[in-house]
């Protein structure tokens, strides 16, 4: 298999947790987001993910590219049950995948590259505006999600084991700290950053630690 991402990229990022988790080897090829306008726009690689996003797994045995990096999870899940990240109940499957998607679907879009590269050239909002909207949004997300960690997080997001919801939440916090928002007010989040980073699945997986990371 293939993983092709970006050492940034909070979507690879949480496919490169899964598979450490799972002990699985992949191929890493990198597409730089940002070099000559960005190489996910490239022809080639558009040709195998129209989306223009990263990351894209190739699993070329089942002759199968796709992209969506939940969809690439529950994939590697499915194929490879050993270190599960989903619970065995369907009742707490849906809790996970709820909290899980509240990440990857009311945050990460909304601060995701394309969208503030719209803000500061289309829209011509200047950098200090773009840093308010960035910040805005994971507030709104993380307040939300502090609450539900109150109710279902043990040592990790959800209960005692790592679960999908902790690979969402590990990379959106890292790239909070990018952007220098302020997580006080979020002890939960505090906490499981810090409980996922005794795992080296979770160490890694982190940017820093890519070969294509500059
Ligand atoms: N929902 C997608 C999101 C993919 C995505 O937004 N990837 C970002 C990096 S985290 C990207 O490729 N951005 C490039 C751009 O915005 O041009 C997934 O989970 O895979």
């Amino acid at each position: 298999m293939k993983l092709l991402g970006y050492w940034r990229s909070s979507a690879a990022y949480r496919v490169r947790i899964a598979l450490n988790l799972k002990g699985i080897d992949v191929e890493h090829s990198s597409v730089h987001l940002v070099k000559e306008g960005g190489e996910q726009h490239k022809a080639d690689y558009a040709a195998l993910n129209p989306h223009e996003l990263v990351p894209t797994l190739i699993d070329a045995e089942e002759d199968l590219v796709f992209s969506q990096s939940l969809a690439m999870i529950e994939y590697l899940e499915e194929r490879y049950p050993q270190a599960p990240l989903l619970p065995s109940s369907a009742k707490e499957r849906a809790l996970v995948r709820a909290m899980a998607l509240s990440v990857a679907c009311e945050i990460h879009p909304l601060n995701n590259l394309r969208v503030l590269q719209y803000l500061t050239g289309p829209m011509k909002l200047d950098e200090a505006s773009k840093t308010a909207w960035y910040h805005h949004w994971i507030h709104q997300g993380f307040a939300a999600l502090e609450k539900q960690l109150e109710q279902y997080s043990g040592r990790y997001c959800f209960g005692d084991n790592v679960t999908l919801v902790d690979l969402c939440l590990i990379p959106q916090v890292y790239n909070a700290n990018r952007f220098a928002v302020d997580l006080t007010a979020y002890p939960h989040i505090r906490r499981i950053w810090d409980n996922c980073h005794q795992l080296e699945a979770f160490v890694n997986a982190a940017p820093e630690q890519q070969a294509d990371a500059c």
